[in-house]
């Protein structure tokens, strides 16, 4: 006779690495039947999984010690899904070998976390970046580049490092992608400064291509008289006239 139902572990937690199908459980896969030693009613036949879609399957390795495995039928993509969970009931060989009379355990719940694998390069958002800036002057900023990267978990999908590739320019960039001058720039010694610069994500994979930075330097205005014409009409007899009643100095 069959009288007890298989016992499992109320919840399982999985790890699976990304673009693999090999599913690490803890604690490990295993269904008890105080049947045992019995044959059929004291081993365990099989796991079933429940849920919509559920891309696992269990598997029994020893019938006798109830041991069990999951694995992944398809290669897991972390960009697509970063956890799943579903439930797994065991059922135990019931009577004989025809499987009459078998019986379930209730059923536990598994959650399977997938490993992000570093598999994309970041990406800057602009192909290029332009700016104009007043000679002079220390920017606490100039501009902001940004990179973004595909993979699913923070480590391979942050930036963690801006460079700048160019040697010898007046700028410096941090990580966040601030780039700010190191010495005033001056209109007279360079109209135009291009660098380009490169992102690594947190895993340290650079990005795939670089992106482009052109500062232009903007001359400052010079002070300079306005509202004056080289020319004055006067009409003799006229009396007394200002000779340049708008005149200032624009700075
Ligand atoms: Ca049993
Ligand atoms: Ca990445
Ligand atoms: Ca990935």
């Amino acid at each position: 006779a069959n009288k007890h139902k298989p016992w499992i572990e109320a919840e399982y937690q999985g790890i699976v690495m990304e673009n693999d199908n090999t599913v690490l459980l803890n604690p490990p896969l295993f269904a008890l039947d105080k049947d045992t030693p019995l044959r059929y009613a004291g081993e365990i036949c099989g796991f079933r999984i429940h849920g919509q879609g559920v891309p696992f399957e269990a598997v029994v390795l020893d019938k006798t010690t109830g041991e069990g495995l999951i694995r992944a039928k398809e290669l897991m993509d972390c960009e697509a899904q970063k956890e799943h969970t579903f439930t797994i009931q065991a059922y135990d060989c019931g009577e004989g070998p025809d499987g009459a009379n078998t019986k379930k355990s209730h059923k536990a719940t598994v959650h399977v976390r997938v490993n992000d694998v570093n598999e994309f390069a970041p990406v800057f958002v602009e192909k290029a970046y332009r700016v104009a800036v007043s000679e002079g002057k220390l920017f606490e900023r100039i501009l902001r580049v940004e990179a973004i990267d595909g993979d699913c978990s923070p480590q391979y999908s942050q930036i963690c490092y801006y460079e700048i590739l160019t040697p010898n320019t007046p700028f410096v960039i941090d990580n966040d992608g601030n780039i700010k001058n190191t010495d005033k720039l001056e209109y007279r010694s360079e109209h135009l400064y291009r660098f380009t610069v490169t992102a690594y994500d947190c895993g340290k994979k650079r990005a795939s291509e670089d992106t482009l930075v052109e500062i232009e330097v903007k001359p400052m205005c010079k002070p300079s008289w306005q509202g004056w014409t080289k020319r004055i009409e006067y009409t003799p007899g006229e009396g007394s006239m200002a000779l340049f009643p708008s005149i200032h100095l624009e700075t």
